[in-house]
């Protein structure tokens, strides 16, 4: 017999009003799936949603052939920027798989060796800043990395957000128009008008974000194909068959600054908040980074050497499982089924997965709350069931970019422990914001160079004695 989706106690009409004054509504919804379990129902002026964190369950959503993704409340306002851009696009969309299958070789592997000499570049604009002011904003740094990179791996555009006083346009823009789309994501009936000279805002900024855009895209249409390898040009001027539309090519690009710079300067923030926080690991870490670099000064990273960052790599693994910095993805039954053997489900509800509560299920072991990269060792990858683990997604419309970021942020982690000692100088206490993304909010650090500099050893040998090398 069909059990009933528990919920907390709501407000008649207006429904979990909790909701409105939550701080995080990733940490809402955390203590709510420790109070009621892994399923629970949530509503909200006639929203409707329902949380799933359970791992049999998850598995249960992540079967393609009974489920795929729904663009929620939350994602339907982000497409007033994304529209039909891959991350927002209805699975429907024909421009989704046109898309999909073009951009898809722009993040394989072999495209990653085409990028990493540019991130490797985007990071020592970062070590270099960290080196002149060594009391560090994190997720300012890290976002201003991330989005140099996207910009240079992806478009050829120059972002220079680390030489610049003022932030960059197209950033402020940006930002200001997704916390618009979230904070008028969910409001009161009948209280639109309240918001109207947010509205004309919004209006201009999503018109400097299109002019922006079209002017990256007049560029290279002016200077030719780049040499093809990276995603305007594969959109601009793809190979054979299907091209997509300039109003399309406007979403996609906005879509991968959008999904490519938050979610992964946020990733390497929480990685630097944690490593923060547990010496032992960040031993392990720096030992790693010398094992691969030395004493070199200024080492020049070659693509393989971050294939064997294996425990950096554990450590961002365990950072995306304890806080998933995209906390959450929804999908919807293609019918009338039952979940779990006993929730009756609609045909399109919205199922949403809170990765942050799967990825702490007891049968991750221990207390599931304790940061330990260890839990990704080879042995252990091997046993972990199926779909325990989804900071990337699920299926087709699971991240594209996961390659792509943890590159980056396993690289560039490697760059700043071979540099600098990492000094938490304000004790700090970790305080998520959340908009779509979470991020450790207010977390800066000190850093003090590690190594000998070559440039203040003595240039000639005093005392005649043959130098050892040491
Ligand atoms: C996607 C994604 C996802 C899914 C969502 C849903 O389903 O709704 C997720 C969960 C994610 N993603 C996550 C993440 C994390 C990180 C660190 C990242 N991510 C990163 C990145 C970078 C880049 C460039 C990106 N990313 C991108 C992207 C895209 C485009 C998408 C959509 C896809 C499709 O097709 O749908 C995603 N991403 Fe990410």
């Amino acid at each position: 017999r069909p059990h009933t989706i528990p919920e907390p106690p709501r407000v008649p009409l207006v429904g979990h009003v909790q909701l409105l004054t939550a701080p995080s509504f990733t940490e809402f919804t955390l203590r709510l799936a420790q109070r009621l379990g892994p399923v629970f129902g949530l509503r909200l002026f006639g929203e409707e949603m329902t949380l799933v964190s359970d791992q049999a369950l998850v598995a249960e959503l992540c079967d393609e052939s009974r489920f795929h993704k729904k663009i929620d409340a939350t994602l339907e306002r982000v497409r007033l920027l994304g529209g039909d851009g891959l991350f927002t696009a209805h699975d429907e969309e024909p421009n989704w798989k046109t898309a999909h299958d073009l951009l898809i070789p722009a993040f394989s592997l072999g495209a990653m060796r085409g990028y990493h000499d540019t991130m490797v570049e985007v990071g020592h604009r970062l070590l270099d800043r960290w080196e002149k002011h060594p009391t560090v904003d994190v997720p300012g740094d890290a976002t201003r990395l991330t989005l140099d990179t996207i910009g240079l791996c992806g478009f050829g555009y120059d972002f220079e957000c680390f030489s610049r006083a003022e932030e960059h346009p197209f950033v402020s823009a940006m930002v200001r128009g997704l916390a618009y789309t979230q904070e008028t994501a969910i409001t009161p009936p009948g209280t639109a008008w309240l918001r109207r000279r947010a509205d004309t805002r919004f209006e201009q900024d999503r018109q400097t974000l299109t002019q922006f855009v079209d002017d990256v895209i007049a560029h290279r249409r002016a200077q030719g194909s780049n040499d093809g390898q990276d995603l305007l040009d594969r959109m601009l001027f793809p190979a054979a068959g299907q091209g997509l539309d300039v109003q399309n090519i406007r979403h996609q690009v906005i879509t991968f600054l959008i999904a490519g710079h938050e979610t992964t300067s946020s990733a390497l923030s929480f990685a630097v908040y944690f490593l923060l926080k547990h010496p032992e690991v960040l031993a392990r870490a720096q030992a790693e980074v010398d094992a691969v670099w030395g004493d070199q000064d200024r080492p020049s990273p070659a693509f393989a050497d971050v294939g064997r960052l294996t425990w950096i790599r554990q450590v961002l693994n365990q950072t995306l499982r304890l806080w998933p910095t995209a906390p959450a993805f929804t999908v919807q039954p293609y019918e009338d089924t039952v979940i779990g053997g006993r929730y009756q489900v609609r045909r399109g509800q919205a199922l949403t997965i809170s990765t942050p509560a799967l990825h702490r299920d007891p049968s991750w072991g221990g207390n599931p709350n304790t940061f330990d990269p260890r839990r990704f060792d080879a042995e252990f990858d091997a046993q972990r069931p199926a779909h325990a683990y989804k900071p990337f997604g699920n299926g087709q419309r699971a991240c594209i970019g996961r390659q792509f970021a943890l590159h980056e942020a396993v690289l560039v982690l490697g760059m700043i422990l071979h540099r600098f000692e990492l000094v938490d100088h304000t004790d700090y206490q970790l305080k998520i914001r959340e908009l779509l993304t979470l991020k450790p909010e207010g977390l800066t650090m000190r850093v003090r160079p590690r190594h000998v500099r070559r440039s203040t050893l003595p240039v000639a040998n005093p005392c005649g004695v043959p130098n050892s090398g040491a």
